[in-house]
Parts: structure tokens; C-alpha cells; sequence
């Protein structure tokens, strides 16, 4: 439902765009006339570039915005090769379930907030980030992380969300 509001609002503003540029270019050839056959052709290749760009812009974006939320394009794997793993944000903590894994098991991060946005953030045992995504109040998105090593992951919000953002950080513990 949202996703139909945004999508109209994009292609509106777009179109709006598009105009303005219209006018702009229809315009500006007006004062081309005065600067000679050279500068002419190279103005009208500029434009017939223009052109050609604002129609794969917009193709492009006509294919891509259609296939919000990406949850619906993430290929299809059998039920018992994730591990649907719930995650849900809140100020200032991570509720996550389950939390501990083994080596070579693939994680579905379904991530959620109970109030504003926050970021999940996986970091691996070595701190660095593996993984990525928005908690948003309303939304669920989906993020698959396959372990590689075992250890101990550090869960942070990347998000600012409050004056205790900064403690807000969990544990997901990994086995051979
Ligand atoms: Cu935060």
C-alpha cells in the first residue's frame, strides 16, 4: 500500500522534473541561434543526449522501483537451509531469536523496531561489518548472513536513535 503511495510520488516528481528540463532545453536553443553552425550541432547532440539519458533514467527506474521490497526478489531456498532468526530494535536494546549458531548455517535476519528507526549492524568476531540493514517500526527486512567463522558477533546500531544509541549492542555467539 505504502510502496504504491511512494511509487506514485517518485514518478509525479520525476515527471515534474522532466518538464522543468523540457522547458529549460526548449528555451536555451533559442539563444544557440547566435553562436554559429559549430556550437548549434554541438548543442543538439547535447540534447538528443539529454534525451537518451532521461529515457534510461527512467526505464531504470521504472524496472527497479517496481520490485520494492526487495524481500520479494531474494531467491527462493529450501525451508531448512535458513534459519529464520527474529530481530527486533527497540531503545536501546536487540531482542534477537535465536542468538547462537554453528559455522556454515545461513541466518534470516527478519528485523524490525517497536519505535524508531534503528541500524543492524553484524560485526564479526574480528569487528568487522558483515552485514547491514535498516530496523524500521512497521517493516520487516529481510537480511541473510551465512557464518563463516566461529566466534563472538557484536550486533550495533548504526542509526542514531537516542541518547543510549551508543549502548545499544548485542552478542550472537558462533560454533564449529
Ligand atoms: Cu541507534
Amino acid at each position: 500500500m505504502i510502496q504504491d503511495v511512494v511509487w506514485s510520488v517518485s514518478i509525479i516528481l520525476m515527471g515534474a522534473l522532466a518538464v522543468v528540463f523540457m522547458w529549460v532545453a526548449t528555451g536555451a536553443s533559442v539563444a544557440i541561434a547566435n553562436y554559429g553552425p559549430v556550437i548549434d550541432t554541438a548543442y543538439r547532440a547535447r540534447v538528443w543526449l539529454f534525451g537518451l539519458a532521461l529515457v534510461v533514467l527512467i526505464g531504470a527506474n521504472y524496472k527497479t522501483l517496481g520490485e520494492l521490497p526487495y524481500i520479494n526478489t531474494l531467491p527462493k531456498l529450501p525451508a531448512a537451509a535458513v534459519q529464520p532468526t527474529q530481530v527486533v530494535a527497540e531503545q536501546w536494546l536487540w531482542t534477537i531469536t535465536p542468538s547462537t549458531f554453528k559455522v556454515g548455517q545461513t541466518a534470516e535476519f527478519q528485523v524490525t523496531s517497536k519505535d524508531v528507526n534503528h541500524g543492524f549492524a553484524l560485526y564479526d568476531p574480528e569487528f568487522r561489518i558483515v552485514a547491514e540493514v535498516q530496523a524500521m517500526p512497521g517493516y520487516t527486512n529481510v537480511l541473510r548472513y551465512t557464518f563463516k567463522e566461529p566466534g563472538t558477533y557484536q550486533v550495533l546500531c548504526l542509526e542514531y536513535c537516542g541518547v543510549a544509541h551508543h549502548a545499544m549492542q548485542t552478542e550472537i555467539k558462533v560454533t564449529e
